[in-house]
Parts: C-alpha cells; sequence; structure tokens
C-alpha cells in the first residue's frame, strides 16, 4: 500500500523492488515482483520508486483493485534516478489501465507516478516486476 502524502519524488513510496540485485543476480530476499493497493484522490499524485540494474527490464502495469473493477482512468510517468522522464503510458493496459516496459539503460533508482487522467479519481493496484537480462 501507498504512504501518503506520496505526490513528489522525495516523499515516493519504495516498492520494495531491486534492493539486494548485484552484479546481474538476485541476493537473498531480493524482490523481483511487487503489487499493491492504492488510491488516487483529487489532485492527487502517486509516486513510487523502485531499483533497477542496467539491463533489467522494468514492467509497470494499473489494474482495478479488488472489487473496484477498472475504477480509475490511470497514466504512469516514469523518470530515471535523475528526475528525467524517460516513458509514459494512458491505455496500454485492459481497458483504460496503464502499462509500460522499459529497459534501464543505468543502475539505479527509477520512479513513477500514477495519476488519474484529466483529474480522474479512484483505487488501482499497481504491479512491478523486474527481469534480469543476463547477457548485458
Ligand atoms: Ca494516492
Ligand atoms: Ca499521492
Ligand atoms: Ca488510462
Amino acid at each position: 500500500m501507498e504512504v501518503e502524502p506520496n505526490d513528489g519524488f522525495g516523499t515516493a513510496t519504495f516498492t520494495g523492488v531491486g534492493l539486494g540485485f548485484v552484479q546481474g543476480f538476485p541476493e537473498p530476499g531480493f524482490d523481483f515482483y511487487a503489487s499493491y493497493g492504492n488510491y488516487i484522490g483529487s489532485g492527487d499524485n502517486d509516486y513510487h520508486y523502485l531499483y533497477a540494474q542496467r539491463g533489467n527490464t522494468i514492467s509497470i502495469n494499473t489494474s482495478g483493485r479488488g472489487s473496484y473493477a477498472d475504477d480509475v482512468d490511470t497514466t504512469i510517468t516514469l523518470f530515471n534516478q535523475y528526475y528525467t522522464q524517460v516513458g509514459f503510458d494512458n491505455n496500454s493496459g485492459s481497458g483504460l489501465n496503464s502499462s509500460l516496459t522499459y529497459k534501464a539503460p543505468l543502475s539505479g533508482y527509477y520512479y513513477f507516478n500514477v495519476a488519474g487522467y484529466l483529474g480522474d479519481t479512484g483505487n488501482y493496484d499497481i504491479t512491478v516486476n523486474l527481469t534480469p537480462n543476463l547477457t548485458t
């Protein structure tokens, strides 16, 4: 679950994904995957972050939360550790959900903001997957 306030980079919610990932191989306790529920209120931005190593593929998806199927029309904006935007998606997921895949060119923290399209509000789940690429 997100921890509000998380409306900017400095207060982003940690997904739990990526710590302990060393030299392309997972260490004990490493998380490749996270999924948890969140809520977008009026004027809300939800920043989350993960850690990826160079060559990892980051996959981020939104979906309806529990009984709140497709409650909110989400967007996802992805940023690198320098807060530079490196990706955006509105509706590539199911329905009006967002889905974004990005191969990390640099090791570091990656941040993403989930917001409601045109101010839409509601419940959503965020799902994050990290796929190692051991050939890079
Ligand atoms: Ca929120
Ligand atoms: Ca927020
Ligand atoms: Ca959308």
